[in-house]
């Protein structure tokens, strides 16, 4: 019988998107290796040169709203809808909606999602698929010149903290999908559900940089690996 946990806690960066065809960011054909991080994923960035941030993602929007989820998004359904929890929740680095796709709940996306647009001037969200211009008008307020993709820059404060620390603080099992590790607050999560007791798994083709609080490394494609996984916490 396998070990029964009360409250999940599932991480999932870019990786776990790779085999529905998304490239992650990192790597040798990563999103950002023809653009520069500062100019396309900062504020200084948006600020000096809103239509080129606005472009960069008008561009992405497609792909990503054509993207089918993967069996690593499908395991993480059959796991909140078969295993007896407290709480299975999803905190995901990933500004696409395979999540959501995949029919999963509890998802949290920290860092923004790229079918939603902010008004900078008064606060209002609404999502479209489709292209966003610095001189579009709200259609709430009606400025122009104010919108933004809900999208967490860097220099930007993290969506739902306050949820990811409650959920982080009480997991009894932590699992990271598929992302580098390189990016904080998302990659010290680990390291709080690992002092509150938790177990922590990692599940990446490598080794990643914050590997010493995962009690478990298990390497190889999160299409393949992670099903197998939830399948053994299922019996
Ligand atoms: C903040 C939006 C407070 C765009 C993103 C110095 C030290 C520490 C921190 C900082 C510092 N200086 C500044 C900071 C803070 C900064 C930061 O962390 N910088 C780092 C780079 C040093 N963080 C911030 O600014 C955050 N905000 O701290 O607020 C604050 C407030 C005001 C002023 C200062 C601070 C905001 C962070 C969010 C930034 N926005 N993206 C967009 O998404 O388009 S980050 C970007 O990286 C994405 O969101 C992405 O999700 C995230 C993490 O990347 P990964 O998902 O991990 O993807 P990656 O390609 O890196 O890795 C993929 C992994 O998958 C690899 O390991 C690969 O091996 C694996 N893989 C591939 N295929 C598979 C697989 N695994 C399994 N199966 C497969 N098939």
């Amino acid at each position: 019988m396998a070990e029964r946990y009360k409250n999940i806690v599932i991480l999932t960066g870019a990786g776990i998107s790779a085999e529905s065809g998304l490239s992650t960011f990192r790597s040798e054909n990563g999103l950002w290796n023809n653009h520069r991080v500062e100019d396309v994923a900062s504020v200084e960035g948006f600020a000096r040169n809103p239509e080129y941030v606005h472009e960069f993602y008008n561009e992405l929007r497609p792909l990503l709203f054509k993207a089918e989820p993967n069996s690593a998004h499908l395991a993480i359904t059959k796991l909140q809808e078969n295993y007896k929890a407290e709480n299975i929740s999803i905190i995901t680095q990933n500004v696409d909606t395979l999540h959501e796709k995949a029919k999963s709940k509890n998802i949290y996306h920290i860092h923004g999602q790229i079918n939603q647009i902010v008004c900078l001037n008064c606060g209002h969200i609404f999502e479209t698929w489709g292209e966003t211009h610095t001189d579009d008008a709200c259609p709430n307020c009606k400025v122009a010149g104010m919108l933004k993709p809900n999208i967490v820059f860097f220099g930007e404060n993290l969506l739902y903290m306050n949820e990811v620390d409650y959920l982080l603080n009480k997991c009894d099992l932590f699992i990271s999908v598929g992302t580098s590790g390189v990016v904080y607050p998302a990659a010290g999560f680990v390291q709080i559900a690992y002092l509150n007791g938790a177990k922590t798994i990692e599940f990446n083709m490598e080794q990643t940089s914050n590997n010493y609080m995962f009690s478990e490394h298990i390497i190889g494609k999160a299409g393949t690996t992670l099903p197998k996984f939830i399948d053994e916490l299922l019996k």
